[in-house]
């Protein structure tokens, strides 16, 4: 008999003991006997993903007060986090670094044995009256060389029951593992909560990452990109295994582009928060099968690719039925819905451009909202939060891929990276090669913040993939994996660089509608089966006009106008040679930045002032030769 197990005997019920029992493995004991001793849990309720536990924590959620089901729609709930926890936190989110390890500094981390000290102090007791739900789920699907089994302990219902809607269940893959798998661990508790059932102590907000034993720690939040331990967190821990093991775990959506004759091809984006990646994925006619996490491996040669999670936490600002009529559609129909961070007034829920008049008047995250309400920073408090989101499982989303479990995942054609860049980069364009793509548009990814942190917006900088935050290696390492996975394969993905917000230098005007990047994509499936040409410029290759104008009215039937083409494509040297400034300085600072990285920059920073030479510094397309 287990002794861990043993002890945990008497803090349980039978049933709950009964299916903790049946998983053979003494690291989940005393995993969760160690939580149970730190936390305090009044009760334990161990979920074996059987349609009656799914349901309880449902009911839990919002029995508990974490949600409400005071919503028209059937099946849709909404919850409210704090007035400062809106978002991921990064001053608050620290590897645990072992002395003797090094992280780059650029990391935010804090030593192993301080960390675990504040930690626990800060977790002690905080499950006192409260039951604790242990949930397990495997990242990627099961049964496949991607799968990595993981397991949550948490206080909040809420969160328990986003898993259900975001993760696959794990409880029989945790039934069948063999001894010795890795797996990861979260441990996550909302601290003392007020009468709404939020975190009351955001002062408190910690959230940290032991790499040596892959556990993630959340305390004093309930925002689910800090408390679900399977989002972000993990990431950071899979990161770390990828790059042991020779694959990749990015921040990536998948999506499935239809083209001629049947034909399907799968795209991967990557994007910073809040630049168009869920709303590419979900473009009408396609099909969306990864929204925010993907393992991206090397089986036979071909680069394969799955969907680490089952749902999508997406962001609702903007989303409305003309810029995205399908998530509109998916929103507006009876299904199970989280709504976090909404307006609530009249049984529906509001958000910020949703294509309508909003109410003057409701609840949302401040409690009573009325027009002009003041936040306890002196700020006027939104109607909704600008990052209010939706959490909902891909199966109910009508254009969901069929091969979304398929454990070999799907075969990835491209790779698109895309930021918030109002000037410098065309809207779409592809990399000469690998190397190029990989550095040109991945490590050069510059962006606005935006609202999905909680800090200032509006900033420029740099962020690699689009996955910097999360980023658990040196920086430098991390491209130089990335460029070895490539040069391994023997079909490579072609890469492209994508904008989005590309504006007009003098009025400021964006020079897209928000509809085009479906042209866009359209183009790159066009171009990853040969099917169509393109133009030499110095910073990749481009559309050419023709092509686009077809697609234009094929897919979104409107005239596009050679003008438009000409002041979105206009190569902008002054613009692009600041760009790689601004990029070089910032891989200076990484002491092992590969060389390689320098000389791509190098040589796009000469092909750049040699066609300013000869053609000055906004350059139309046309002046640059064909492929
Ligand atoms: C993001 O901010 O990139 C998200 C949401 O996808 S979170 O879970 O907060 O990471
Ligand atoms: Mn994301």
């Amino acid at each position: 008999m287990d002794e861990n197990l043993e002890k945990l005997r008497s803090r349980m019920s039978k049933v709950n003991y009964e299916k903790l029992s049946a998983i053979p493995h003494p690291e989940v004991y005393q995993f969760i006997l160690e939580a149970v001793e730190l936390c305090n849990p009044k009760e334990i309720f161990i979920c074996d993903d059987s349609p009656d536990d799914i349901a309880y924590i449902k009911h839990m959620a919002i029995a508990s007060g974490e949600e409400s089901a005071a919503l028209a729609i059937p099946g849709h709930t909404f919850h409210f986090d704090g007035y400062y926890d809106q978002g991921r936190d990064r001053e608050v989110t620290k590897f645990l670094v072992p002395k003797g390890d090094f992280l780059s500094p650029a990391l935010k981390q804090i030593d192993r044995d301080e960390g675990l000290k504040e930690i626990f102090e800060l977790l002690r007791d905080a499950m006192k009256g409260r039951t604790m739900i242990v949930r397990f789920l495997t990242l990627g699907p099961a049964n496949s060389p991607f799968t990595i089994p993981c397991m949550e302990c948490t206080d909040s219902w809420y969160v328990a029951h986003s898993v259900s809607l975001l993760y696959r269940r794990g409880y029989e893959t945790f039934l069948r593992m063999s001894r010795g798998t890795d797996f990861f661990k979260t441990l996550h508790s909302s601290g003392k909560v007020d009468e709404r059932m939020i975190s009351a102590e955001p002062e408190k907000k910690r959230i940290y990452i032991d790499y040596l034993t892959n556990t993630v720690y959340s305390v004093n939040t309930q925002y689910a990109g800090n408390s679900i331990g399977f989002k972000k967190l993990a990431l950071r821990l899979a990161i770390r295994k990828a790059h042991r093991e020779g694959w990749l775990a990015e921040h990536f959506m998948i999506m499935g582009v239809h083209g001629p004759n049947g034909r399907k091809t799968y795209l991967a984006g990557a994007f910073p928060s809040a630049c168009g990646k869920t709303s590419t994925a979900m473009l009408p006619g396609e099909t969306i099968l990864a929204d925010d996490i993907v393992y991206v491996r090397n089986i036979d040669g071909i680069c394969r690719a799955v969907n680490v999670e089952a749902g999508i936490f997406g962001i609702l600002q903007n989303v409305n039925s003309k810029d995205d009529p399908l998530i509109y559609q998916v929103l507006t129909t009876p299904n199970e819905i989280i709504f976090s961070n909404v307006l609530v007034k009249d049984a529906k829920p509001w958000w910020l451009g949703m294509g309508c008049e909003l109410p003057e008047s409701g609840i949302n995250f401040s409690g009573k909202w009325y027009k002009g309400k003041m936040g306890p920073n002196g700020k006027e408090i939104p109607a909704a939060s600008e990052n209010a989101r939706y959490t909902v499982s891909l199966k109910t989303v009508p254009n969901c891929d069929p091969e979304l479990d398929n454990p070999q995942g799907v075969q990835l054609g491209g790779i698109m990276f895309g930021g918030r860049d109002y000037r410098a980069y065309v809207p779409v364009q592809q990399g000469f090669d690998w190397k190029h793509g990989i550095i040109a548009y991945g490590a050069s990814l510059e962006t606005e913040t935006t609202f999905a942190l909680v800090e200032e917006i509006g900033k420029y900088e740099i962020n690699i993939m689009s996955i910097q935050d999360f980023i658990s290696i040196p920086l430098g390492q991390y491209i130089k994996n990335y460029l070895e996975f490539g040069e391994k394969l023997k079909k490579i993905p072609l890469v492209f660089g994508v904008n989005y917000f590309l504006r007009d230098l003098k009025t400021g005007e964006f020079l897209n509608d928000r509809c085009d990047k479906h042209v866009w994509v359209k183009w790159m499936e066009l171009r990853v089966h040969n099917d169509v040409g393109a133009i030499r410029s110095p910073t990749g290759l481009l559309p050419k006009y023709e092509d686009l104008a077809e697609l234009f009215k094929k897919v979104l039937n409107r005239v596009y106008k050679k003008e438009d083409y000409i002041r979105q494509f206009t190569i902008r040297v002054n613009e692009n040679l600041r760009k790689i400034k601004r990029v070089r300085e910032f891989w200076r600072g990484i002491p092992d930045a590969p060389p390689e990285l320098f000389e791509v920059l190098n040589e796009q920073e000469e092909r750049l002032i040699k066609a300013r030479e000869k053609f000055g510094n906004h350059i139309p397309p046309e002046n640059f030769p064909e492929e």
